[in-house]
Formats: C-alpha cells, structure tokens, sequence
C-alpha cells in the first residue's frame, strides 16, 4: 500500500536514516521559524530599525524557500543542488552585506560602502561557482580566487573603512559590529571547508571524508540566522535607550 501511494504521490519520501536530507530539513525549518520571529517583531522597534529587521527576516526567508526545494532536490536526486545553492546565496549574501551598512548609516556610511562588499561578495560567489559546478578540475584556482574576494570583505569589516565607522558610531552599534565581524571571520569560513570536502584538489585528503552539503547546511542556519538575532539585539537595546 506505501508503495502503491509513493509510486503516485508527488513529493519523494525522505528516509529518515539520511542524515544529509535531514540536515536539509531542519536547516530549512529553523530558517522559517527565524523568518516568522523576525516578521512578527517588526512592530516593537523604531521605524528606524525597521528595515534592517526587515532584511533580517528576508534573509531567513529567502533561505527557507530555497531550502525546501533543495531538501526535494535531495530526496529525489541524492544529488547536491549546486545551482539553487548559489542562486540562494547570490541574493542572501548581497543582503548581509546590506545590513553592514544599515547599521553603520547612524555614523555617516556611504553607499559605495554597501557596493564594495555586495562586489567583493558577488565574486566571492561567481567564482566559487565556476569552481563547483563549471571548471572542477581547477576547483583549487577558483577556490582561491573567491578566497581573495572573502578576505577583502573580512578586511573592510575588521580594518577598513566599515571598522572606522563602527568606532565612530560607538556603543551597542560598535558591539553589534563586533559580533558581526566574528560571523564574517569564523562563521564564514564554514564554507571553504565545505567546498574543499566536495571538489577535487589537493586537500582532498584532508576535507574528502567530510560532505559538502550538510557543511554549507550548518553554515547557512548558524550565519543567516546568526546575523538576524545580532541585529535584532541591537535594535533592541537602541530602540530602548531612543538614542544612538
Ligand atoms: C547565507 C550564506 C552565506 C553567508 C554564504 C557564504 C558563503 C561563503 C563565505 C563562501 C565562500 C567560498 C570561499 C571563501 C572559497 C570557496 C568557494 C566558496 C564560495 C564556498
């Protein structure tokens, strides 16, 4: 009878013993329920406030929807969805980068800020596509070329001119930037291990027993949703002093 019903229905069971679509599965969940924390919050902060709030929950929400087609590419392929993985972090990225400058506009930021990062981070993602899913046999050089991209974004939030700015804006901003650089740092160097244990290359033989998907589905809940609850955070503690 399960057979006769899965043969007809539209949606491929997911075997519960697979960790990999599991991982699917609760990264998708924890981004909606994310999204939906971050929506419903809106009304208790400062209009100010609004829209990074705002972008937070389109971040998770972006995410969710991609996630739920990814887990249904899983379960039927077995295979990565490599494509919607990038479509998903071409627009999400960009965003996070937005949110840098949200946060730095009390102190003066400036647009070419936001279109520096949003570049730097499109290249990151470019190049690591072509090394994932068109060039895999130099999945090293492009790997290292979008690792350039990663460390001049990590070097404009840590030193440059975002770091500047953030110390001139002070208190619950400048601790909000903090963390946020911590995410950038460390948080997203989840991803080149990921890419590293699902291309070829030398350092196969360190990342290869490792799998790609359940990395990046780990990084994407613990970034995305991450970087939501230290906005929200501050705009908490902002819209409850009424300055900054
Ligand atoms: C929500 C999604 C996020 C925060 C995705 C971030 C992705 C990266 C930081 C990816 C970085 C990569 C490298 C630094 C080198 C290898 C190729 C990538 C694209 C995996």
């Amino acid at each position: 009878m399960m057979n006769f019903i899965s043969s007809f229905s539209l949606i491929t069971q997911l075997d519960p013993t697979d960790y990999v679509g599991f991982s699917f599965f609760v990264s998708g969940m924890a981004m909606l329920a994310a999204s939906v924390f971050f929506f419903l919050s809106l009304g208790s902060f400062e209009k100010k406030w609004r829209t990074s709030i705002l972008v937070s929950g389109l971040i998770t929400f972006i995410a969710a929807v991609h996630y739920f087609y990814m887990r249904d590419y899983w379960a039927e392929y077995a295979d990565s969805p490599t494509f919607f993985r990038y479509v998903d972090w071409v627009l999400t990225v960009p965003l996070m980068c937005v949110e840098f400058y949200l946060i730095l506009k009390v102190a003066g930021a400036k647009k070419s800020l936001m279109w520096r990062l949003i570049l730097f981070s499109v290249v990151m993602l470019v190049t690591g596509y072509v090394g994932e899913a068109i060039n895999r046999d130099n999945a090293w050089l492009w790997g290292l070329i979008s690792g350039i991209a990663y460390f001049a974004i990590v070097y404009e939030i840590w030193l440059g001119q975002a770091k500047k700015l953030a110390r001139e804006a002070g208190g619950a901003v400048l601790s909000a930037h903090k963390v946020l650089c911590w995410f950038v740092l460390v948080g997203w160097a989840i991803y080149p291990v990921g890419y590293m244990a699902g291309t070829p290359g030398w350092y196969e033989g360190i990342f290869g027993g490792l799998n790609l998907d359940v990395i990046y589905n780990l990084g994407d809940a613990v970034n995305k949703i991450g970087f939501g609850l230290v906005i929200y955070n501050l705009a908490i503690i902002a819209s409850s002093k009424e300055v900054v």
